[in-house]
């Protein structure tokens, strides 16, 4: 098998019985495919010799946050410490299992999270990378060794890369030290500006990627760091973690008398270039102004449930004409259709409403998530989605055979896909015009899993 994101795909053409377009569902349609992206896009047009064919098509989704070496302890941490557990004893945790993990580990813990990212019907993903030192904290002969073996990953597995290097100098707000266990992420903002001209360098070959700049946090970042580091976006996506958890927020605002948000939205220019992870605890204010500000909200709603993080107030937001996109943050679970389930699930909870997020009297709520994170995580990672001429032809399909889709159509495939565990049913995933998942697998699952399984061996067991 070729190498699925190096050849340009031959041109070819896929039929749908039907498919969710820009402006909604369509029957028989026929996605003519060139150099990678969507060359036609026909409606009500039968099946022709040699076209490859699916009964449901979706638009691939963007992840916009993923730490993918995290996957490698997804399932590790769901046993109580010695005291009460919370984000930062995860956090030490986490740190922890990060502390001996190699080049080779990193690239084939990547290579894996990003098969079952595509297999789950994640196209592309915004990688936010900071573990770029040795485990004692020295600079590889490469300063870009460690996003080289996310390159590296992205590119053997056919997933396009958004690198979002990582700026990660402090501790704590005020600009404290960083503590022992960060000394793999730290960099002065002069070896910053080499790592993310050396991923660019990196990121260039690989078809509809590209790179962003991420300041961890305001806790990681002081406001002269952000400053310094700010122009050296050009063109691309900034991203940063922002009021994830209530001392986060107590803390910042003990140092500048402001909430995180709050001081973004006063000081760091947010515009549509931004990208605010979590934003889970804001005030109402906070939460219009982010809205209004035209960024998007990194949402991981599983992790932040997995984390404890708290319940971002999506009914707000979204009312308010706020734009998301969805993450895969921790990758303790790597799902489009159950993040979704999850953002819905959470507003339910807490407000005793059903059919929260739906879009308005009568609409799919399945629907408007989906939609609204296809838009927001096109912007987030920079790069364009969609099932339209001129995009790329990112795009996946739903085996409808399944009796759980029985009877239905329309915008009842999407709510069945994702409220009835319709997970399962994908089968068919095109990245630049290729079938990189065939029958719910990636087709370099076999030799991917098996290097995976390895190195977790080595590192956990050695
Ligand atoms: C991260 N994770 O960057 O992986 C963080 C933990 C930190 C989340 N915020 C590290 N969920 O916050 O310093
Ligand atoms: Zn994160």
């Amino acid at each position: 098998v070729q190498n699925p994101s190096q050849a340009v795909a031959s041109d070819v053409a896929v039929h749908f019985e039907s498919a969710l377009l820009p402006d909604g569902w369509a029957s028989d349609v026929r996605v003519g495919i060139a150099g990678g992206a969507i060359a036609s896009v026909e409606r009500d047009v039968a099946l022709r010799a040699g076209d490859e064919s699916a009964s449901v098509g979706l638009p691939g989704v963007a992840n916009v946050h993923s730490h993918a070496f995290q996957r490698g302890m997804a399932g590790l941490t769901e046993h109580r410490g010695p005291n009460a557990d919370s984000f930062w004893t995860w956090r030490e945790l986490m740190y922890r299992f990060v502390g001996r993990l190699t080049p080779d580990d990193a690239e084939a813990f990547a290579a894996q999270a990003y098969i079952e990212m595509l297999e789950a019907g994640f196209t592309r993903v915004g990688e936010f990378h900071y573990l770029h030192h040795d485990p004692d904290g020295r600079p590889y002969a490469d300063l870009a060794e460690m996003a080289a073996r996310v390159v590296a990953a992205a590119e053997e597995v056919g997933i396009a890369l958004t690198l979002l290097p990582v700026f990660y100098a402090h501790s704590g707000f005020g600009g404290k030290p960083p503590s022992e266990g960060q000394r793999r992420f730290i960099n002065s903002v002069d070896q910053y500006a080499r790592l993310l001209e050396a991923s660019r360098k990196l990121v260039a070959p690989l078809p509809h990627s590209t790179v962003g700049i991420a300041p961890h946090s305001l806790r990681a970042v002081t406001p002269e760091e952000l400053s310094a580091i700010r122009p050296l976006a050009g063109d691309g996506p900034i991203h940063i973690h922002a009021a994830e958890q209530i001392r986060e927020v107590e803390d910042c605002t003990a140092w500048s008398g402001m909430r995180p948000v709050e001081w973004l939205l006063n000081h760091a220019g947010v515009d549509r270039r931004w990208c605010l992870v979590h934003g889970t605890h804001m005030t109402d204010v906070e939460t219009v102004r982010f809205a209004a500000s035209g960024a998007v909200a990194g949402l991981c709603p599983i992790t932040e449930g997995n984390l404890g993080d708290g319940v971002f107030p999506a009914t707000g937001f979204l009312g308010a004409g706020g734009s998301f996109g969805i993450g895969t943050d921790s990758n303790v679970l790597i799902s489009v259709a159950q993040e979704l389930r999850q953002l819905e699930y959470t507003q339910r909870l807490r407000d005793r409403m059903r059919n929260v997020l739906a879009g308005g009297p009568n609409r799919s709520t399945g629907r408007t998530l989906f939609d609204c994170a296809l838009k927001g995580g096109a912007q987030a990672i920079g790069l364009r989605t969609g099932i339209e001429v001129g995009a790329p032809a990112d795009m996946f399909s739903v085996a409808t055979d399944n009796a759980i889709f029985s009877a239905r159509s329309g915008d009842q495939i999407l709510d069945t896909f994702i409220f009835a565990g319709g997970d399962c049913c994908i089968d068919t995933v095109w990245r630049a015009g290729r079938r990189v998942v065939i029958g719910g697998r990636h087709i370099h699952r076999d030799k991917i899993e098996a290097r995976y399984r390895v190195a977790l061996d080595r590192l956990l067991h050695a």
